[in-house]
């Protein structure tokens, strides 16, 4: 007799499920997806064993951000690169690490597809072994094949509120996968006993309020009044008070939030005045995550996935958790409360 045990649901079963789901979708888009998951499997085998093989490091230079690039680095956007590449819908490729977009030789056939991606965010915490990941998110090109112009940058400089999904790998005690596809949240870990992302949890919710902070005040010296003066009223005893918790590694401080719930911040600073965290594919696929779990993520402004970005590799303000405390975050930052 077959065991009652529910059998598994591994991320591809997941996948041509939803599709099943949406007429117009075709297996197309399982397809790319498969190729991010390879990638990184393959991050994560690497990631398991740093130090041991001779990917520890810096690999000398620097990236179009000015930061050192790690040997990781590298590796994670070349295999990322080369699994997407030989996907024929995918048309064009913007990572963290190259200053320009990678067009694909299909860009005038079916390369239907936009991929954005920091390859491997936090790297350089990874000599300390502290948790990173992968940040991505699709977009569907302009346009039909005949129409399309031949500038990539209409394509790629979308709001977020078009992504067609979006999500991160990270790379931790295990290795869970979380996207969206605008049907929710799923988050899915990978076995390593049997190589497959495996469904751990389906439409997850943010909790709506949760006393954590999330925001490295070393930087607090150039924040500005309004953020100041919030963080200060997290400290008092009629806030709570809160707790703070801060990594220092993007995907692992967005996850903890989408679980436990609280707020992240990066805030302007003076040496980031737009601050340092990247539109494109770091915040716009957080913020579509964060809205999906039923969170919000702003800009200080407004809502992240309204902004319309101007360069690929353009930095924004940072807001994003729990609906009610990214709220009273924005309620100091508008002024309304001191
Ligand atoms: P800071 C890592 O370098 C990163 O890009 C994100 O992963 C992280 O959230 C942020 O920078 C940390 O920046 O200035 O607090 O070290």
């Amino acid at each position: 007799m077959p065991s009652s045990e529910p059998s598994l649901k591994t991320f591809q079963r997941h996948i041509a499920e939803q599709q099943r789901q949406h007429a117009t979708a075709t297996g197309e888009f399982s397809w790319l997806l498969s190729g991010i998951t390879l990638a990184t499997k393959m991050i994560a085998a690497q990631i398991r064993r740093i130090g041991l093989g001779d990917l520890r490091g810096a690999a000398g230079g620097q990236n179009v951000q000015g930061e050192t690039v790690q040997k990781m680095d590298r590796y994670a956007d070349d295999v990322i690169l080369d699994c997407l590449g030989y996907r024929d819908t995918v048309g064009i490729m913007v990572s963290e690490e190259n200053d320009e977009p990678v067009i694909t030789k299909n860009v005038d056939g079916e390369g239907k597809y936009v991929v954005l991606f920091d390859p491997l965010d936090g790297s350089s915490n990874l000599d300390c072994n502290v948790p990173v990941g992968t940040i991505f998110a699709i977009f569907s090109r302009l346009g039909d094949p005949s129409s399309r112009g031949s500038d990539p940058h209409a394509d790629i400089l979308q709001p977020g509120s078009r992504m067609l999904a979006a999500g991160y790998v990270l790379y931790s005690s295990s290795t869970v996968l979380a996207y969206t596809t605008g049907d929710g949240v799923h988050m899915f870990t990978l076995d390593p006993a049997i190589g497959a992302y495996v469904l751990s949890s389906e439409h997850v919710r943010m909790p709506a309020r949760s006393p954590i902070v999330s925001c490295n005040e070393g930087n607090a010296g150039s924040f500005p009044p309004e953020v100041l003066a919030y963080l200060a009223w997290t400290k008092t005893k009629a806030a709570g008070p809160y707790a703070a918790r801060y990594i220092g590694s993007l995907v692992s401080d967005f996850h903890r939030t989408l679980l436990m719930g609280g707020v992240f911040l990066y805030p302007p600073t003076e040496k980031q005045p737009k601050g340092k965290l990247r539109l494109l594919y770091e915040c716009n696929p957080m913020a579509f995550l964060a809205e999906q779990a039923g969170g919000l993520a702003s800009d200080g402004q407004q809502r992240i996935l309204e902004k319309t970005p101007h360069s690929l590799h353009e930095r924004t303000p940072f807001y994003v958790g729990s609906r009610d405390e990214v709220a009273t975050v924005l309620s100091f930052v508008s002024g309304q409360r001191r």
